[in-house]
């Protein structure tokens, strides 16, 4: 196969798009989808200082590095949650990818240590409350990259949250009907609040095989283990049932979560009645007077079609 965009062979093929590239066009490819999910959310501008919330994982890390291929300013906070086995190897990716690639580059990594700063690794912490790590987790990190984007003066906090991750976070939520977090799932939420700092998801245009690619592919080295505590959750079962549908029909959650945030930023529409929507929507068919939004009814349509045919 070729490369969609010049004479090269094609190192990865993207279905959902109908399009194949080589290496160097595949990483300008990726760039493309991030510079515009930046522009069409408002995520920032060249002027702001951002702050990359990294894991060591590839997603993090991809998104530093583009962040940075981009021209923005960027550093990162990595938050060590003290999980024997991963944290001290999720650790020494980030920092390996700091010294080689960001700190030449005049940016910073801060470490935040959950055993030094909370008083015990996550699990022992979680534990202690009688909570889920998971849970325990995510409001510690939560709450540390918040601290951190606003003390020390962050425009905005970026995370590496992709199109995968999206999609299953969505069909989670619409499978409880949680509007509360529905209405939060955009890429840019708002500093809505003093003390909060914006947050913005610049990858979600991009799946997770296309960031495992775009790391291969720019030599980045993350952890390519997920947190064992991820293991059995709801999560990733949202994101195999998602990949099934992928493989199936391709362009599945990108449709699915890219159409959601279409509905989302017309909240006019989402608004209106039915009542309301059909009134602006239907009028008579030509022919038969029954309400349509064509301009002849589809009944017609095909009654007229099966009348031409029988007469041919
Ligand atoms: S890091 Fe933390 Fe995840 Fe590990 S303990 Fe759970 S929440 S699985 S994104
Ligand atoms: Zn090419």
């Amino acid at each position: 196969m070729k490369c969609l965009k010049c004479p090269g062979k094609a190192a990865i093929d993207l279905p959902r798009h109908n399009s194949a590239f080589c290496a160097s066009c595949f990483t300008q490819f990726v760039h493309d989808q991030v510079a515009r999910a930046i522009k069409s959310e408002r995520m920032c501008t060249p002027e702001d200082r951002i702050l990359v919330a990294v894991s060591g994982g590839k997603d993090s890390l991809a998104l530093w590095h583009i962040l940075l291929k981009l021209g923005y300013r960027a550093d990162a906070l990595y938050v060590d949650l003290g999980i024997p086995g991963y944290s001290a190897t999720s650790r020494s990716k980030v920092e390996r990818f700091a010294d080689t690639v960001a700190k030449p580059l005049g940016v910073q990594l801060f470490t935040h240590t959950v055993s030094e700063q909370e008083g015990a690794g996550i699990q022992d912490l979680a534990n202690l409350l009688h909570r889920p790590t998971c849970s325990a987790c995510g409001t510690i990190k939560r709450y540390q990259f918040n601290r951190t984007a606003v003390e020390r003066d962050y425009d905005v906090m970026a995370t590496g949250h992709n199109l995968d991750d999206e999609a299953a976070r969505l069909l989670g939520n619409v499978l409880h009907w949680q509007q509360e977090y529905l209405d939060k799932q955009g890429p840019s939420l708002p500093a809505s609040v003093e003390g909060f700092a914006k947050k913005v998801k610049p990858l979600y245009r991009l799946a997770e095989r296309e960031l495992a690619a775009y790391a291969i592919v720019n030599r980045i080295d993350y952890i390519v283990e997920e947190c064992p505590m991820a293991k059995g959750s709801k999560m990733l079962l949202y994101k195999e049932v998602l990949n099934r549908l992928e493989t199936e029909s391709p362009g599945t959650k990108q449709r699915f979560y890219w159409g959601f945030l279409d509905q989302q930023s017309h909240p006019a529409s989402a608004g209106a009645s039915m009542a309301e929507k059909d009134q602006a929507t239907l009028h008579p068919c030509a022919a038969c007077g029954q309400p349509t939004t064509a301009e002849v009814c589809s009944y017609c349509k095909m009654m007229a079609r099966a009348t031409a045919k029988a007469k041919s």
